[in-house]
């Protein structure tokens, strides 16, 4: 008999046998972000034909445009999990506040956080998207969520993963047991089972940074690149650039041949660019769980105890050793 790749709903009903006391409510959840990448691929196939591309003419909560496909993905996001039953809160890069869900309450025991559509400076281009989201557990029985609820560090997070919406549509997550990723069959519009567990290589040859912030960098930053641009035959330098403009796309480039990505602080803004509980938490979390590594350059990223739902945090992630070489030139120590 041919053989067939698993759907992800039979994934989900494998591992949902496989763990004792399932209700099937997480399941559920993956199924719906699963649909919220179907709704998502369905508008960018059509870009260009529909008018979904341009700006909405507001700013958001982060002081920058919002594109028409921002919101359009926010409120796909929102809209679907309203009616899921499994989340009792939901927030998002998007939207200043998280919105509660009473309706779900109390079966709902989850909370979804998530950036809708990464790498929105390249939707009008034709160029990859993706999304990004985090769920934790609301630990309370006896009440709904509030906004303080969602402040966790990223080690609490149950599961995380990113849609990729390039050359094929693609959902790439872990539970904490490895990472998997699914690619999306536009003739049967089912995800199927494409990379099993998924192990980065410990080091790559491929360094994604915006380089054209160079002259903002700290100096540790800006000698670590230097360095990889050094032909040295042991260690396979000069390292390769490749930056897309989509922290998901270049990630998933990571997960699958290894190398670095950076967004480092800079001298007047140490915080950085990307955020906490939307990027580097969920990415984070997927990409050691493939064995490398993600850090600001003196902190595991998953370790950090967030103060604001919008905080931002400097980002080095990728294979291990070249994660653990970008902290020593940081830390002064190379
Ligand atoms: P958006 O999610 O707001 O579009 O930002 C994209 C992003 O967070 C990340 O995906 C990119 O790697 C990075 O910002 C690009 O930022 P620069 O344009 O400053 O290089």
């Amino acid at each position: 008999m041919r053989e067939f790749p698993l759907t992800l709903s039979q994934f989900i009903i494998r591992s949902q046998a496989a763990s004792q006391g399932a209700t099937g409510e997480f399941s559920t959840l993956l199924t719906q972000i699963g649909l919220v990448g179907k709704l998502i691929a369905h508008d960018l196939r059509r870009a260009g034909l529909i008018p979904i591309l341009g700006t909405t003419g507001a700013t958001n909560v982060q002081g920058e445009a919002v594109k028409k496909l921002d919101e359009i993905a926010n409120d796909d996001f929102v809209k679907v999990f309203r009616h899921s039953g499994c989340v009792c809160a939901v927030a998002s890069e998007e939207m200043e506040r998280p919105i509660m869900l009473p309706e779900n309450w109390p079966q709902g025991k989850y909370l979804l956080l998530f950036d809708p559509l990464d790498g929105s400076s390249n939707t009008d281009t034709n160029m990859p998207l993706g999304a990004i989201f985090s769920v934790f557990k609301h630990g309370q029985t006896d009440r709904l969520p509030e906004e303080q609820d969602l402040l966790r560090p990223g080690t609490q997070q149950l599961a995380a993963g990113y849609l990729l919406y390039g050359s094929s549509t693609m959902l790439v997550f872990t539970v904490g047991q490895g990472v998997y990723g699914f690619t999306l069959d536009p003739d049967t519009g089912e995800y199927l089972l494409s990379h099993e567990r998924i192990m980065m290589p410990d080091r790559g040859k491929v360094y994604a940074a915006n380089e054209g912030n160079v002259h903002r960098w700290p100096s540790g930053v800006k000698k670590y690149i230097d360095s990889l641009k050094v032909p040295d035959k042991a260690k396979g330098r000069p390292y390769s650039a490749r930056y897309s403009g989509c922290l998901v796309a270049d990630v998933h480039r990571l997960l699958l041949s290894g190398g670095v990505y950076l967004y480092p602080g800079e001298v007047d803004k140490p915080e950085g660019k990307l955020r906490l509980l939307y990027e580097a938490n969920p990415l984070a979390f997927v990409v050691e769980q493939a064995g490398g590594k993600a850090s600001t350059g003196t902190t595991r990223i998953l370790e950090i105890e967030p103060k604001t739902l919008h905080q931002r945090v400097p980002l080095i992630i990728g294979s291990r050793l070249d994660v653990e070489e970008a902290e020593a030139f940081v830390q002064g120590k190379a």
